[in-house]
């Protein structure tokens, strides 16, 4: 097979969270023109690869992950001939555009679905996996104990029938039956359709869990107290899915000059990556790890006060060498800190107090490290946790609202709960984009349906941002530009990885080498001064988070100071 041109590996990626980046029509929800209105700004900034979350039609009960038509931009977002538009006018500015396709699952609303449930006999039944239920003490009960992740059996009963269907996500997901051939090639059927439009690639969405454990026995994992066993190892990376995705490359991914990204999240070793990702043997390019999203005790910490929450960045260290390890010769990895799916990188990593100086210090190890770089939309502006005051206002999110569900039936405060949201729900990321200070922050003239984040009035937009040159946007876009010129690129590709002050739980620093020439970063990722033993000579400052050096010298760094040199 003919050696692919791998064009990401200089590319600079942006996420983009639709139904809150920019309305163009003042209905308050975000659309397709709305992000065409956006090209000229993206390009600006320097970005030139993005991943638009789903934009397909939905009844939205994931927020467009439960997809009804997967050939119909969702009318909420826009028509079929915007998007063409959208793609249009981004490759006008050099920018690809990769649209996050789902195939674990559809909308309970698609009609396979539909079909499937109407008639037990047709073909789209076999596109799904329904199992009759069992019997225990003369009560019809499900197929098994499989928990899911949104906290309920992964089984649902079909009306009075003793037939369940499952799903790992919500009960208006159902799982697609990938051992089926006929399913496989009406996926392949889509993905040549969005390719054949000239669409650049794919995120694919919860990529992990397209294959089941086919016994569908119960599982050992201890049980909650409805009897259900969380035990992803379940429908996470078993091996038939290796071979459901070699076929889909050979049917599609490799006959077009497309990037592949995966989902395989929670649990994924960087030696299990390769299996996907190998650039030889491996059926997409790269993999999506969760590794350093949560290195600061944040997940699960339901029982944990703020205080008790701190970035460990010895952890963070380990998972960067151990990814660049596996990966860096065989395999291109992708880098992001937030996503759709986690809060805010500066409330877990930054500090409000420092919003400046820690965003741009959490910027150039996000686009200085081996990989490549995806920017969550909002964090070039330093966009952080909402500081919503009930569990409601996360309903939003149907993962959220029943894990509430669950936390109050097991007697947590309300104030304990809210407090856990703000700190850990995704909610937090999927807030307005803030693009300057007016009542709807240049979002939408209508209200959105849940608050914005009010900081947008206090400076937190692109317009006041661009207005002042020492702005973290500012820093975003001068840090992207250098990030994408050759040299450096090269240094930070191929220049290996070498941590200094490896024993510093305060520092994060490394050193990219190549060819006689070096590229180094240190930064403190403390809101406290941390001194270092010494400091490295160098030829040039690239980039450096503050005015001047501290009075004491270099050494000296002050709380989040963050330098990157040449050498
Ligand atoms: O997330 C999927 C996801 O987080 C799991 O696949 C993950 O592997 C698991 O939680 C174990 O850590 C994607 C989307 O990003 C998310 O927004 C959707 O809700 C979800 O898929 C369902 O489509
Ligand atoms: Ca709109």
């Amino acid at each position: 097979m003919k050696k692919k041109n791998r064009w990401w590996d200089r590319s600079v990626g942006y996420i983009i969270y639709p139904s809150t980046f920019q309305d163009s029509n003042g209905d308050g929800i975000g659309d397709l023109k709305g992000i065409t209105s956006r090209l000229d700004y993206l390009h600006w900034l320097g970005v030139d690869l993005l991943w638009i979350c789903p934009i397909f039609a939905s009844p939205m009960d994931d927020n467009g992950y439960d997809v009804s038509d997967y050939k119909t931009i969702n009318p909420l977002f826009g028509s079929n001939e915007d998007f063409k538009t959208l793609l249009k006018e981004a490759h006008a500015r050099g920018i690809r555009v990769c649209v996050d396709f789902v195939l674990n699952h559809t909308s309970d609303e698609h009609p396979w679905f539909q079909k499937a449930l109407r008639d037990p006999k047709s073909e789209e039944r076999s596109y799904y996996i329904f199992k009759k239920g069992k019997k225990k003490d003369g009560q019809l009960v499900p197929p098994n104990n499989w928990k899911g992740f949104f906290n309920t059996s992964v089984w649902s009963r079909v009306g009075e029938s003793e037939d369940y269907y499952l799903h790992i996500f919500s009960v208006k997901m159902p799982d697609l039956n990938w051992e089926n051939p006929k399913l496989r090639q009406k996926i392949y059927e889509i993905a040549r359709h969005y390719l054949d439009l000239g669409v650049d690639g794919f995120r694919l969405d919860a990529l992990a869990h397209l294959a089941k454990e086919p016994s569908f026995r119960d599982s050992k994992a201890p049980l909650d107290e409805n009897g259900w066993a969380y035990d992803p190892s379940r429908f996470s990376n078993r091996p038939r899915l290796y071979d459901y995705l070699d076929e889909f490359k050979k049917e599609v991914l490799s006959k077009y000059p497309c990037l592949s990204v995966g989902e395989v999240g929670g649990g994924i070793s960087p030696k299990g990556s390769l299996r996907f990702s190998d650039r030889e043997k491996g059926s997409i390019d790269m993999v999506f790890n969760f590794d350093t999203a949560w290195c600061n005790g944040a997940f699960g910490s339901l029982d944990r006060d703020d205080a008790e929450i701190r970035t460990d960045v010895m952890a963070l260290k380990r998972n960067f060498l151990r990814w660049h390890k596996a990966c860096a010769k065989r395999s291109d990895l992708p880098f992001y800190w937030c996503n759709h799916d986690h809060p805010r990188v500066l409330s877990q990593y930054g500090s409000l107090q420092w919003r400046k100086e820690s965003g741009k210090m959490l910027s150039m190890i996000l686009l200085f490290l081996y990989g490549t770089p995806w920017i969550y939309n909002g964090d070039e502006i330093g966009m952080s946790n909402v500081d919503y005051d009930k569990p409601e206002d996360f309903f939003d999110d149907v993962g959220n609202k029943n894990h509430v569900m669950q936390l109050r039936r097991d007697g947590y405060s309300e104030e304990r709960i809210t407090n856990f949201l703000r700190r850990c729900s995704r909610v937090n990321a999927r807030t307005p984009m803030q693009w300057d200070g007016t009542p709807m922050g240049g979002f939408s003239d209508k209200e959105y349906k849940n608050r914005m984040n009010r900081n947008h009035l206090e400076g937190v937009n692109v317009q006041e941002e661009l207005k002042d040159k020492d702005s973290l946007l500012w820093f975003f876009k001068k840090a992207i530009a250098l990030r994408k010129r050759k040299w450096v690129n090269d240094l930070v590709q191929r220049g290996g990885l070498r941590f200094l002050y490896r024993k510093n739980e305060d520092v994060m620093a490394f050193v990219h080498e190549r060819d006689g020439r070096k590229l180094i970063l240190i930064a403190n990722m403390r809101d406290f001064p941390v001194d270092l033993p010494s400091f490295p000579k160098s030829k040039k400052v690239l980039l450096h988070n503050y005015k001047g050096t501290a009075k004491q010298g270099r050494k000296s760094l002050r709380p989040f100071e963050a330098y990157l040199l040449e050498a």
